[in-house]
């Protein structure tokens, strides 16, 4: 695959796209990053933008990932002290997901954003940015009224960490995008460099279609799911024949298959018994989404072909998740 096509796989957004065929064509040493704040246990909205880094080292890119506990602090996740054993868990839990400790660096906040020249920029950003810029760019993750002023601080901190982790690209869910345009006109007021971003798209809810899978609300496919439990929340998912449901509605089964399990898999292999036509084998995306659509591949035999395949995914982090409690 070329360099510009596997950094950009798989990606909703690049911006901008001049910005990232520059940095695809001398990708050796170039650092790209994702933030995350520490929770316990890693779901598949992770474990997205962790294939994107894999696919960025594959590229030849440094990939440093920033266990945001300042961050978690300020959006209320607890005590310093509860935020940074999570961060333990989710660091544990990259790593088993394949995120090597030798290839990825791992960064805590804390470790630069209380650094004094780090503070009085982000004085200075808060002296440039308004209130309703900044509260803007967290409307997507944030998205109530009573923001404090925490929630204002946050998107600038962000802003200053692609300064401070010395980043040459941005990487985030497509949910990130308002602060990454708040980081694109703000760093030049402090003259730094603007850097691209990339956002990896939201996936939509399993049993629905709709919306976005999220933790909060219907069901989510994490680290601590059993084989069992897999089975069942895949089985039950919307799963049409089609790669273009009605209205608004996603295929989330072809959603999975495309950003979760080709990426990490050279060979898909349906199983079936000899009387039903025998086993099926993709090595990419379209050609199974093409005999879903046909009728070659029936949704059932999708259905429990991703389950085996997360489940491959899942099975090491799921093992240290049980060592660490
Ligand atoms: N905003 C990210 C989230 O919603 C976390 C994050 C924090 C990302 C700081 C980057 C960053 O620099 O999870």
């Amino acid at each position: 695959m070329e360099t510009y096509d596997l950094i950009t796989r798989n990606a909703e957004e690049v911006v901008t796209d001049e910005e990232v065929r520059e940095l695809a064509a001398d990708p050796d040493g170039k650092r790209a990053y994702v933030g995350y704040e520490p929770s316990g246990v890693l779901h598949l909205g992770h474990l997205l933008t962790a294939n994107k880094l894999i696919d960025l080292q594959e590229a030849g890119m440094e990939v440093v990932i920033l266990l945001a506990d300042v961050h978690a602090y300020l959006n209320g996740k607890g005590t310093f002290e509860e935020i940074r054993e999570t961060a333990e868990q989710m660091k544990a839990q990259f790593v088993a997901y394949g995120l090597d400790e030798d290839n990825t660096e791992f960064v805590y906040g804390s470790a630069f954003q209380l650094d004094e020249e780090y503070t009085l920029d982000l004085h200075e950003l808060e002296l440039s940015t308004t209130l309703n810029r900044s509260q803007r760019a967290m409307a997507e993750i944030q998205g109530d009224e009573t923001a404090k002023v925490s929630h204002v601080v946050y998107p600038l901190m962000q802003t200053l960490d692609i300064e401070y982790l010395d980043l040459d690209l941005a990487v985030g869910g497509l949910d990130q995008r308002k602060v990454h345009m708040l980081a694109r006109e703000e760093l030049p007021e402090l003259g730094y460099d603007v850097r691209p971003a990339l956002h990896t798209p939201i996936v939509a809810d399993l049993t629905s279609g709709e919306g976005k899978m999220s933790s909060s609300e219907g069901v989510t496919i994490s680290m601590e799911d059993s084989t069992d439990d897999l089975e069942e929340k895949v089985n039950s998912a919307f799963c049409p024949p089609t790669r273009d449901p009605e209205g608004d509605l996603e295929n989330p089964v072809l959603e999975l298959f495309e950003f979760h399990v080709f990426p990490r898999f050279d060979e898909i292999v349906v199983e079936r018994p000899d009387e039903y036509g025998g086993d099926l084998t993709y090595d990419d995306y379209e050609s199974l989404a093409a005999d879903l659509e046909s009728g070659e591949l029936h949704p059932a035999d999708a259905k429990g072909t991703l389950a085996t395949y997360l489940d491959e995914l899942i099975a090491p982090g799921r093992e240290k998740l049980r060592e660490l409690r």
